[in-house]
């Protein structure tokens, strides 16, 4: 089960976020192949706007790459049967009925159709200092970085109503990634996997978001301007 083997372990994960839309088939196969050789754990596939084909950006990452492939839906049309998962996100931190449960109805039926690995995730969106695609997007407010008492609660409401992860975003490209204070109150407070993601360009904040507690660390942008950070990251976050 992915759920076990890369979340629930005790030993820390580096997924890569592949944008569908952010590279050419020659890139794609590229980071792909160097994101296994380099030590990344799996992939994470998605975006808040993708016009590109799924199942292609899927196939080119298979060929290139034995790592799981999990999808990270930004809308309810990003589901391919040629991945390994899913992470089904409830924007918890928002108050946007559709992301809580509207779109879930929707694409229940398919779902149950396909072989993808289900994991329920707490998706919490948490200020980073600028506007992000993701809270445009959702037409959601993030936490504001310097209220961990309602990450805190909302984090634990998000495990009590059956979530098997929670994922701290700051946002594709955010300012600031979320701060080592409100990630280590979130992760003392919670007894499932803690997701970290936006905004972690070099491996001070990389080593940063560890020690605070962070168990999966996802990054996109940095990797998209320089590739040779995937091993620096990966060296980093497995030496934890
Ligand atoms: C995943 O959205 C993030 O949680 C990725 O953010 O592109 O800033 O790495 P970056």
């Amino acid at each position: 089960m992915l759920y076990n083997s890369l979340f629930n372990t005790k030993k820390k994960k580096l997924a890569v976020l592949i944008d569908p839309d952010k590279q050419s088939e020659k890139e794609l196969a590229f980071i792909s192949e160097k994101s296994e050789k380099d030590g990344a754990d799996f992939f994470l596939v998605g975006g808040s706007l993708v016009s590109s084909s799924l199942d292609f950006t899927i196939e080119v990452i298979k060929q290139n790459s034995s790592l799981p492939v999990i999808l990270f839906p930004g809308s309810i049309i990003q589901i391919s049967n040629k991945a390994d998962g899913i992470l089904l996100l409830s924007l918890i931190s928002g108050r946007n009925p559709d992301l809580l449960i509207g779109n879930h109805v929707i694409a229940a039926p398919i779902l149950k159709k396909t072989s993808l690995e289900i994991i329920s995730t707490g998706y919490m969106l948490i200020d980073g200092g600028n506007k992000t695609s993701v809270e445009y997007m959702s037409n959601t407010k993030p936490i504001p970085s310097d209220k961990a008492d309602i990450a805190v609660a909302t984090a634990i409401a998000g495990e009590l109503v059956g979530n098997k992860l929670i994922y701290l975003e700051a946002g594709s490209g955010a300012k600031n990634h979320v701060n080592e204070n409100l990630i280590s109150e979130v992760k003392k407070s919670i007894n499932i996997p803690l997701i970290v993601g936006g905004g972690l360009s070099n491996v001070e904040d990389v080593e940063k978001v560890c020690s605070a507690g962070a168990d999966i660390i996802v990054t996109g942008t940095a990797f998209e301007k320089n590739s040779d950070l995937i091993k620096l990251f990966s060296e980093k976050i497995h030496s934890f």
